[in-house]
């Protein structure tokens, strides 16, 4: 009885004796519990790994404590969940965001002196996870992190590879690839839960059966494997609130080849067995464009089907009627990724559930939100037919059964206009036939949303310009955020302090409109100088760091200009490097005195190229000859240095961004979805040297654009951009090229694709029409860096209207205009 139950509650709650206890002792005593009992070693005798371990054992079972609470207040409540799907999470480390989320840094802090330990060298023990590629991914972290903060009810869904994104390693100036094994030591924020797995069926056939006159099909699936749940806790900031980010991973399935066991190739049996864990053994490494890949599409499916069936579960566990789905689960798409869902679930309902089409379809279409990270046709997923008919035939079947009935109510809306219906339909003729993952989302789901402004006008009038005619009310953009949490007060502690004073509050963390507020101190003298000292500390960290991870000495008092994201032609790193070579080009050919003027620049990029991008590895190479050749120059000196940081990481951008002055965000415009590095630059005072691409037009909103040194052709003056060749290119430009052509930096012949790329009728990502404007703005903030109290109003000034790229608002915006749910606060 429920008497009963409450006592028994209550009596196991007696015995644990409360929550556990935060003052220094009781941590100290349950950090030397975890030394002992669960790194197995003496509590006389770790080191600094041990002693993170048991640190992070004993911030776990806190995270436990509150994430078992919320799970237990969302079943009590049972509010509409949302359920966030992403094949990619790029959480960094974890240690430093759970304690200040938890509200507990300080007190570890103090524990950990006692215990002679020092609780900044144990954060760095800690490895990255990176279970994703670039932007996306990192959206999702802190889209995560905003979704606990806020209270929402929701969980989130995706793959637990083996093997995270690689290693960059330098090697002579060239990328090396080496895996990322980022389990070997453990992952104490983990919760392996091996009595929540499902079967997950591939290939086989569809044969159809009739019972009583009704017809039915039925999947016998050519291989069945297991997906096992991990589950690693969210915590919210400043609620009691933690939720679930679950990850599968592959596993041989419990049905057994009884054929090969029989015949008595037992060992073949058991290695074949093995071979299902490769699902979730890799991440793709490429962040643009992921086609036709078997594996691929084995790991979406994977991920996909063990979420349904785990998201129907709980649904079924209260409630027996399908009407009520929609008003109960919320599902998010985070681009086409994971929009096999959406057959998923459809499958399910017909197929399992016994639904009709007709109802199974409107649930289906009440449910589902999808966002696409996309801005040109190329980059959107394309399965072949072949490819998804023997992996997953049903779901062939009710891909064609969708487009069917969609292709025939748009020719009774649009009449025969064969070439809009043939752009529109879900399957794509050609040599290969394909499924468009995009057109199949569109049609699937009830908002179709952009991640910026700009890119929702992209979305409007070009990608989706025919559905969006069609269906205009489904399209919207939520223009991307960044959390605080992670990147000022985790990354910035300087930072968070001096804003929190000057403020008289941290009520900023939670909300960052607050931030607005250091506005009017903007000009005074002595939140100036706090500021400035804040930076220099974060300059003598990064520079540190650059020392140890390049050899490369640089000065404090240079500019340290960075650029750090992954490498792409459109991202333009190259013209960043043509705009070094133009500087180290002037200052030789400068006498003297005039030397003595110029403004010290650190240039830092930094970033990874997919594997197989050679173009990308180039650029990678050319900065690595160029900061060879000036680096090496006694005529130079500190006047210029050229660094690029290898391996760039969440954790390394934590040290990088706070350390910065300027950062560059020069996509060719119309390229960039949203970018949202630059918010995190933002947030950190650091200034913007960009094109007016993604979201920076509406960062320009928010700060002015007289804070920061805006680069190139707006979009609106240039609708055809990206479509037509770049317009006539200026002198210096053509000579920088010259230089790289003729051997000034080595390797000839190695960057002379790269060289060719950049003549006229072939620079498709118009270096050459925005060089001149580059080097205007590059100018521009030489001569404000020199005016100390001029180049730190604006920095404060970058900070303060920030709040705008936060998280925290994005997903507000989700939340009631995409998802429909409601916060669900767990009492303290
Ligand atoms: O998503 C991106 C990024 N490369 O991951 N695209 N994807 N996929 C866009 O290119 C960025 O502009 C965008 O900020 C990011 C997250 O929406």
């Amino acid at each position: 009885s429920l008497g009963e139950r409450r006592a028994k509650a209550e009596k196991m709650f007696g015995l644990m004796d409360g929550f556990l206890k935060n003052d220094p002792m009781s941590l100290q005593k349950d950090i030397l519990d975890h030394v002992e009992y669960t790194v197995a070693r003496s509590r006389f005798n770790f080191d600094d790994f041990e002693a993170f371990q048991a640190l992070s054992h004993s911030v776990r079972d806190r995270l436990i404590e509150r994430w078992h609470d919320t799970h237990q207040h969302f079943k009590k409540q049972d509010p509409k969940r949302l359920y966030f799907l992403s094949l990619e999470f790029l959480m960094g480390r974890s240690l430093s965001n759970s304690v200040i989320n938890l509200g507990i840094r300080d007190e570890y802090a103090e524990a950990l002196s006692q215990l002679g330990f020092e609780y900044e060298v144990l954060a760095e023990q800690e490895g990255d996870a990176a279970l994703g590629n670039g932007g996306l991914a990192r959206l999702s972290a802190c889209q995560m992190d905003s979704l606990a903060t806020l209270d929402y009810p929701v969980w989130g869904y995706g793959l637990r590879y083996q093997y995270g994104l690689f290693r960059q390693v330098i090697v002579d100036g060239y990328q090396h690839e080496q895996p990322d094994y980022w389990l070997n030591f453990g992952n104490p924020w983990e919760i392996e839960r091996i009595q929540v797995s499902y079967s997950v069926k591939f290939y086989g056939m569809v044969e159809e059966k009739a019972s009583n006159g009704v017809k039915y099909k039925v999947w016998t699936p050519g291989e069945t494997v297991e997906a096992v749940a991990y589950d690693n806790p969210i915590p919210g900031y400043g609620t009691r609130n933690a939720i679930n980010l679950r990850l599968w991973a592959a596993k041989p399935s419990g049905q057994y080849d009884l054929e090969s066991y029989n015949t008595g190739d037992y060992i073949n049996a058991i290695v074949n067995r093995q071979k299902a864990e490769t699902i979730s053994y890799v991440l793709y490494p490429d962040d643009r464009s992921y086609q036709g890949k078997e594996l691929r599409l084995k790991q979406q499916y994977f991920f996909v089907s063990a979420s349904v069936q785990d998201i129907i579960r709980r649904f079924k566990d209260v409630h027996d009627n399908f009407d009520e789905f929609p008003d109960k689960v919320a599902f998010q798409i985070n681009d086409t990724h994971p929009s096999l869902a959406i057959v998923e679930v459809l499958r399910v309902l017909i197929d399992e559930e016994c639904l009709d089409w007709g109802k199974a379809w409107e649930i289906v279409c009440r449910a589902f939100s999808f966002t696409t990270h996309t801005v040109n046709t190329e980059g959107l997923e394309k399965i072949p037919v072949d490819l998804l008919g023997s992996l997953l035939p049903r779901h062939l079947q009710i891909m064609y059964d969708i487009n069917h009935r969609f292709m025939e109510d748009l020719k009774r809306k649009i009449g025969q206009d064969y070439s809009r219906l043939e752009r529109m339909s879900i399957v794509e003729e050609g040599i290969v036939k394909s499924i468009r993952m995009a057109n199949l989302s569109i049609i699937c789901s009830h908002t179709v949303n952009g991640v910026s402004r700009v890119h929702f006008e992209l979305l409007k009038t070009r990608l989706f310009k025919d559905f969006y005619d069609l269906w205009p009310q489904k399209f919207q953009y939520k223009t991307n955020g960044v959390t605080q949490r992670r990147w000022i007060v985790v990354s910035n502690p300087g930072l968070c302090s001096l804003i929190s004073k000057w403020l008289g509050t941290e009520a900023w963390i939670r909300n960052v409109d607050l931030l607005a507020g250091l506005r009017e101190h903007a000009s005074n003298p002595v939140l100036q100088q706090e500021w400035r000292m804040t930076k220099t500390i974060n300059k003598m960290r990064l520079a540190d760091y650059i020392e140890t991870s390049t050899g490369v000495k640089v000065s404090l008092d240079a500019m340290f200009d960075v650029q750090v994201k992954r490498i792409h032609e459109y991202k333009r790193q190259l013209l960043n490097i043509l705009g070094i070579i133009y500087r180290y080009d002037c200052i030789k050919n400068m006498n003297k005195s005039d030397r003595k003027k110029v403004v010290p620049r650190v240039c830092i990029i930094g970033g990874k190229a997919a594997p197989g991008y050679e173009v990308a590895k180039k650029i990678i190479k050319l900065c690595h000859a160029v900061a060879d050749k000036v680096n090496n120059d006694d005529d130079v000196g500190d006047l210029l240095k050229v660094v690029f940081i290898p391996d760039y990481n969440v954790s390394v951008a934590e040290l990088v961004i706070p350390g910065s002055d300027l950062s560059q965000h020069i996509s060719t415009v119309g390229h960039e979805a949203s970018g949202t590095g630059s918010m995190k630059f933002l947030m950190n005072g650091c200034l913007l040297l960009a094109t007016a691409d993604g979201s920076t037009v509406e960062i320009i909103e928010e700060i002015g654009v007289e804070n920061m040194f805006l680069v190139g052709t707006k979009l609106h003056e240039d609708p055809q951009s990206g479509d037509k060749p770049a317009p006539g290119v200026s002198i210096q430009f053509i000579r920088v090229v010259s230089m790289v052509r003729n051997g000034y930096f080595g390797f000839k012949e190695y960057f002379n694709s790269l060289c060719d790329s950049l003549e006229d009728d072939k620079d498709f990502y118009k270096l050459g029409a925005d060089f001149s404007s580059y080097l205007e703005a590059q100018a521009m903030a030489d001569r404000v860096f020199v005016n100390k109290e001029k180049w730190t109003c604006m920095s404060i000034l970058s900070t303060a209207g920030s709040g705008k790229f936060s998280s925290d608002r994005t997903i507000e915006e989700y939340a009631k205009h995409a998802w429909g749910i409601e916060p669900c606060k767990c009492p303290f």
